[in-house]
This record gives structure tokens, C-alpha cells and sequence, in this order.
């Protein structure tokens, strides 16, 4: 049942932004941030990464210093290794965007962690983001939850995320029930 919240408080931002609701880049002046996304999460799970590139066309390094959504707690997150040991740790000072440069959060590196989820991500559904910029200010872009991919020879999110060619038909949105997503299903009832 609250999966159905999100999705309808998803769509009621977008209508209110008035974007293309597919749209899947976001402009601030100079940045741009390329496919915000999260990976569905599993039922139990409490916390949910969200990642994203952001590129800054300038000639100013700024900073991300804040990520606001509807979750308790939200915070910008970098993965330190330490032997061994993989640790998450805030990013005190924010993330630094280098003028002419892009940063990529992705697995296993920096990324938006979301905590305190009420209810799991369900792949197909969305919800707003607000990313708060040192010298740009702030801009509010959709989380798009996608299918995790598991496999073997690691997924390269990398080259995903570069190609937004995707992102521009979400077409596959409605027939997700046809394919393989019997978990979509059972979360949703
Ligand atoms: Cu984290």
C-alpha cells in the first residue's frame, strides 16, 4: 500500500516541476545532473543508495553539500576502504565538483544515502530528490528505481549511465508487470 503513496506523491512533483515527465537529465546553470537512479531494495531493507552523474560545464569548482527527500535521514555518503573492509562514511564537507569535470556516484563509491525507508524501492516507480549546491543552489530531480543487477562479472553502471539514449522512451514502464517482476507485484498488493 505505501508503494502506491510514493508513486503518486512521484508524479505529483513532476507535475508540478512541469518537465517532461520522462525526462531524465537535469540542468542548475552550469551542472548537469545525468540519471538520478536507485536500485530496487529488498523488502526488509532500511536504507536505499541513490546515484547519479553530475557534470559541472563551468569554470567555478562547486560542491554538493546537501541531498534532501522524504526519509528520515538523508545524507552524501563516500566508501572508504580500509583493508579489507568497506566503510561508508558521510561526506562531512560535501562533494567537490570540479569546474569542467564530472563525478560519478555510483556503486561502491560516493552515492546518496537514503535512511529509514518506509517502504522498499519497487522497480518502475520514482520520487523526488533535492540536491543543494554551494555556488548553484538547488534543484529537485527524480530517482528513477531500476531492477538490481546481479551478476558475476559486475555490473558496469558506468557505461549505463552515460548513455541516456535509454532514458528517453519509458515505454517499458507500463508492460513491467508482463516481464519478470513478480516482486514489483507482490510488494505492491
Ligand atoms: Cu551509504
Amino acid at each position: 500500500m505505501k508503494t502506491y503513496v510514493l508513486a503518486a506523491m512521484a508524479t505529483m512533483a513532476t507535475a508540478a516541476l512541469g518537465a517532461p515527465v520522462w525526462a531524465h537529465d537535469f540542468e542548475l546553470g552550469d551542472l548537469t545532473i545525468a540519471h538520478p537512479m536507485a536500485f530496487e531494495t529488498a523488502i526488509t531493507a532500511q536504507t536505499g543508495a541513490g546515484y547519479m552523474i553530475i557534470t559541472n560545464n563551468g569554470e567555478t569548482d562547486d560542491r554538493l553539500i546537501e541531498a534532501r527527500a522524504d526519509f528520515p535521514r538523508v545524507e552524501i555518503h563516500q566508501i572508504i576502504r580500509d583493508g579489507d573492509i568497506m566503510q561508508m562514511r558521510p561526506l562531512e564537507a560535501g562533494l567537490v565538483i570540479p569546474a569542467g569535470e564530472t563525478v560519478m556516484l555510483e556503486p561502491g563509491g560516493y552515492h546518496v544515502m537514503m535512511m529509514g525507508l518506509p517502504a522498499p524501492f519497487v522497480v518502475g516507480e520514482e520520487f523526488p530528490l533535492t540536491l543543494v549546491f554551494e555556488q548553484s543552489g538547488e534543484v529537485e530531480v527524480m530517482i528513477k528505481i531500476e531492477e538490481r543487477v546481479v551478476s558475476a562479472s559486475g555490473h558496469d553502471d558506468g557505461a549505463d549511465h552515460g548513455d541516456h539514449s535509454d532514458h528517453g522512451d519509458h515505454s517499458d514502464h507500463e508492460s513491467h508487470g508482463d516481464v519478470d517482476h513478480e516482486t514489483t507485484e507482490e510488494v505492491s498488493e
